[in-house]
């Protein structure tokens, strides 16, 4: 059927749900129909929203999580009821997990039948599932109510620290008519739907009070900071300081990687000897250690080191997680760098000269390591050799947009391939999931209009694979890496009974370009550099959709990548 026409004095839910989003500014939707919501994707479509169909309700939540962290406006998942909400639930925690702002809506079956569990078609209690996984979850059950439900969605997922949000649309709710004038009196436009928040003087003063006391300083800035978009701030903020900074890995290229102040060459070093450390939107999680052990200088895996800590954010009980934070300073990062910046105006000195000196010598020496590795053309081509060719390629096209998934090209691509310019990064996150390549992908192809970057191991590749049918169908600028090694890690891994393969291996030399050739995409198998960079240049060039199967040393890389320690049994043997 096509889009229902109505009378002209009457407007049903589809229409007010519709215009309500559009009265918020948001207007794309990344989706997958069917019963009750295939019609609200046409209505949408006919209204002028760009509608995104996928082929998995994951890979839309992942889309509608990456367009939030590159926006500041929620992405919009919208999926069938039970099967389709759990799909799409997995990519709404993640977007929690990262402070993303997302809303995933869901229509769900026949309350009355749910509630008895009589067994309707879809039948399941999705709100209250989805209550532990996001920051709230609301319900509509009126047309009237759906400019609020939609105005709470948006104000819930933007304000304070950012995240997912549910919102629950029973099928009865969907052809409720109003009264047209009425029911467009009803829709909301949020004002300043994310506040900022200004920082305490005293907590600025304190925090100032101890970088000025720091005589190893250290700034970390984490994906907080590059979502809050105050790039000028942060780095003036830097400059003027003089302070070596870390990026975290989606913060990269807040300022460019090649900065002279960044320390991210000499990490190890920063990491155990700063003895003031200020977080900018970061937090001291798994990937930062928790703050503690020798990493930080500490002298077993639970002690903490000597540093004292600085946290920039918004959220008032980030602080304390893991270690002490000497100094909060809560509030918006454009706020709070404004603040302190206006602190080191007057009677700032520079980090002594010894720190910033020995990092640069560690910095030069662990650079020129770099530089030989990356001269090497072996064959087969390694992790090393394959990335260099990316390097280059975004250092020549440094707005193009890099998404990043898997374990060694993860870690790999993360040191090897340079960053130049603020949210062009977007990357497996604070949980390291897979699954997140081909939905970032599309979604940063659609908000930004640059091309993008896909480098992704041959196993996360699978998880979201079949959305190459999404990219061609939406002639997306997307060119897909595949760094195929024949397995999860590696692809080495022998089963000692025989039989079936090991668990982490793969079809050796699976052909994935064809995948990209079956959809009129253009597919390319790559064994050395110079195919790897022909096929990129092409792709770059030409914004066609495309694969490149790069083909890399089976034996190359390691179990986990860099957090083989993490698994159970390397864990066990350290405290053995
Ligand atoms: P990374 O993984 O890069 O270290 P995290 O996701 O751990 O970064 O941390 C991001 C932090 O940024 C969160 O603690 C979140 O509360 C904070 N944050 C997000 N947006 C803002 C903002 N606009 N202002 C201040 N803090 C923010
Ligand atoms: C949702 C566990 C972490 S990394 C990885 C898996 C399965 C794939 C590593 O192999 P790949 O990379 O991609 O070929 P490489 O470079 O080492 O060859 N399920 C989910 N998330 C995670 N993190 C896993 C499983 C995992």
């Amino acid at each position: 059927m096509t889009a229902q026409a109505q009378p002209q004095d009457t407007i049903d839910a589809f229409h007010l749900l519709i215009e309500a989003l559009k009265l918020n500014d948001i207007d794309t939707i990344y989706t997958l129909p069917g019963i009750p919501i295939t019609d609200l994707t046409r209505i949408s479509q006919a209204e002028g929203m760009r509608v995104i169909a996928f082929r998995h309700e994951q890979n839309a939540g992942n889309a509608a999580a990456a367009a939030g962290f590159l926006t500041q406006k929620p992405g919009i998942c919208l999926t069938v009821s039970a099967p389709g909400f759990l799909n799409g639930l997995t990519a709404l925690a993640n977007a929690t997990t990262n402070c993303f702002p997302m809303i995933l809506i869901s229509g769900s079956s026949e309350r009355e039948i749910v509630d008895l569990q009589q067994g309707d078609y879809e039948e399941m209690v999705q709100l209250a599932i989805a209550k532990p996984h996001c920051k709230a979850a609301y319900r509509v059950l009126h047309a009237e109510d759906i400019g609020v439900g939609i105005a709470r969605a948006i104000r819930t997922a933007v304000s304070g620290r950012p995240g997912g949000v549910y919102l629950d649309l029973p099928a009865k709710l969907f052809t409720q008519t109003l009264e047209a004038q009425a029911g467009r009196q009803s829709l909301i436009k949020v004002v300043d739907p994310a506040p900022r928040q200004i920082p305490a003087p005293d907590a600025v003063q304190r925090a100032i009070g101890l970088l000025k006391s720091a005589k190893r300083p250290l700034v970390l800035l984490g994906k907080g900071a590059a979502y809050a978009r105050a790039d000028a701030q942060i780095r003036e903020f830097i400059e003027k300081t003089g302070i070596p900074y870390l990026p975290m890995s989606m913060a990269k290229g807040l300022l460019p990687d090649t900065h002279a102040q960044s320390a991210s060459a000499a990490r190890s070093y920063v990491l155990a000897e700063a003895d003031v450390v200020m977080l900018v939107g970061a937090r001291l999680n798994w990937l930062l250690s928790h703050g503690k052990g020798k990493t930080w200088g500490g002298a077993s895996a639970k002690d903490a080191g000597k540093q004292k800590f600085i946290q920039v954010d918004i959220s008032p009980v980030e602080a304390d997680s893991n270690v002490a934070i000497a100094a909060p300073v809560v509030g918006d990062i454009g706020s709070c760098m404004s603040a302190l910046l206006d602190g080191v105006r007057s009677g700032w000195s520079k980090p002594p000269a010894d720190w910033t000196g020995a990092i640069a010598e560690r910095k030069d020496k662990n650079l020129t390591k770099m530089a030989e590795t990356l001269a090497k053309d072996p064959s087969p081509m390694n992790f090393h050799s394959a990335l260099n060719v990316i390097r280059e390629a975004v250092k020549a096209r440094p707005d193009m947009m890099v998404v990043n998934e898997g374990a060694n090209t993860l870690d790999f691509a993360r040191s090897i391939v340079d960053m130049y310019e603020p949210r062009r990064r977007l990357d497996a996150g604070t949980w390291g999931i897979m699954g997140i390549g081909m939905g970032y992908s599309i979604a940063a192809a659609v908000t930004t209009g640059k091309p993008v970057i896909a480098i992704e191991g041959d196993s996360a590749f699978g998880f979201s694979g079949m959305e190459v049918e999404t990219i061609c169908r939406y002639n997306l600028p997307v060119c897909v890496i595949v760094f195929n090694n024949n397995g999860v890690y590696k692809g080495t891994d022998v089963n000692p009974r025989g039989g079936d393969v090991a668990p982490t291996v793969f079809v050796k030399d699976a052909r994935y370009e064809m995948m990209m050739q079956a959809f009129g995409g253009v597919g390319v198998r790559a064994a050395t550099p110079a195919e790897l960079r022909r096929a990129l240049d092409e792709a770059v060039t030409s914004g066609k959709p495309t694969l490149i199967n790069a083909i890399i040393d089976e034996t190359a890389g390691t179990e986990s990548g860099r957090i083989t320690s993490l698994n159970p049994s390397a864990a066990k043997k350290k405290t053995a």
